[in-house]
């Protein structure tokens, strides 16, 4: 099934600019195939643009945030000399305002509700800078078999920066979603065997700011070290299906930030807040 979207419908951030495609096909039953899909030049570059900007204001005006027992921030070796760089605002929408209009785009929203068949709900949302040097992810399913985590789970990968194989970027294995987790479902976080990717190739994405890819929580991905002497910063949105837990996004941080506390707590860190 195709699906059309009108530039010209409802559009909470900003109007459209005549020069967006005019016209987005999304194809549905694609997305149901493959397990994700990437729609180009959907946002707006000059909000994009904010986004950046605000990133950046971010790092500069909030650095009392970014300390490693803040809950809120995720850090990365460097994938060569092991220095802890600084990589993740997690959630980012109270900091930032233009990120939290993207992630209530209504056009994004039109979208979500045509993937669902029913309307989304925002579940959770983070800002990953991947600074020039940060490691990868290992392969991994997003979905993790915590009580109430939902199913219907998918991420928006909105890219700030244009991104490539050459500065990390995010890299799919189409079409292994279709069995749902393929790690044992004990509430522990799982990377995946490469017998368990059964010979798929990952898609590397190459993505240009306006661009986006969905990806639903069943579908494998992980990313190589940023290389490039380039940021490879993108907002990950996620959300569920409204009838899948309903608007949850509150109680997912309780679970998660107390889940995160119990894990730095066994590596006897044990000083964690989330500010
Ligand atoms: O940064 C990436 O490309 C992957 C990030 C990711 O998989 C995650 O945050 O779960």
């Amino acid at each position: 099934m195709s699906i059309v979207i009108e530039n010209s419908s409802t559009h909470e951030t900003s109007p459209s600019p005549a020069s967006l495609t005019p016209v987005i096909s999304a194809d549905v039953s694609d997305y149901h195939r493959d397990g994700y899909l990437i729609l180009r030049q959907f946002f707006d570059p000059a909000l994009i643009q904010q986004i950046s900007d605000e990133a950046i204001s971010l790092l500069i005006e909030r650095r009392d945030l970014i300390d490693t027992n803040n809950l809120r921030c995720r850090f990365q070796p460097h994938h060569q000399n092991g220095e802890c760089l600084f990589e993740t605002f997690d959630p980012v929408i109270d900091l930032s305002p233009a990120c939290g209009m993207i992630a209530r785009d209504q056009r994004l929203f039109q979208v979500l509700e045509m993937l669902y068949g029913e309307p989304a709900a925002l579940f959770k949302d983070k800002l990953i800078f991947k600074p020039p040097g940060a490691k990868g992810y290992g392969i991994h399913q997003d979905y993790i078999a915590w009580k109430n985590f939902p199913r219907s789970f998918l991420t928006v990968l909105v890219p700030i920066d244009a991104c490539s194989p050459e500065n990390g970027s995010t890299e799919l294995y189409a079409g292994l979603h279709h069995d749902g987790p393929l790690t044992p479902e004990d509430g522990a976080y799982h990377e995946l065997t490469i017998d368990q990717l059964q010979g798929v190739k990952p898609l590397k994405l190459t993505l240009a700011p306006g661009d986006i890819a969905i990806f639903g929580g069943f579908t494998p991905h992980g990313s190589a070290p940023n290389a490039s002497d380039v940021w490879r910063r993108q907002l990950y949105l996620s959300y569920n299906a409204l009838s899948d837990g309903g608007d949850q996004r509150s109680a997912h941080y309780a679970t998660f930030q107390s889940w995160l506390k119990e894990r730095y707590a066994e590596f006897g860190k044990t000083e964690t807040y989330f500010r």
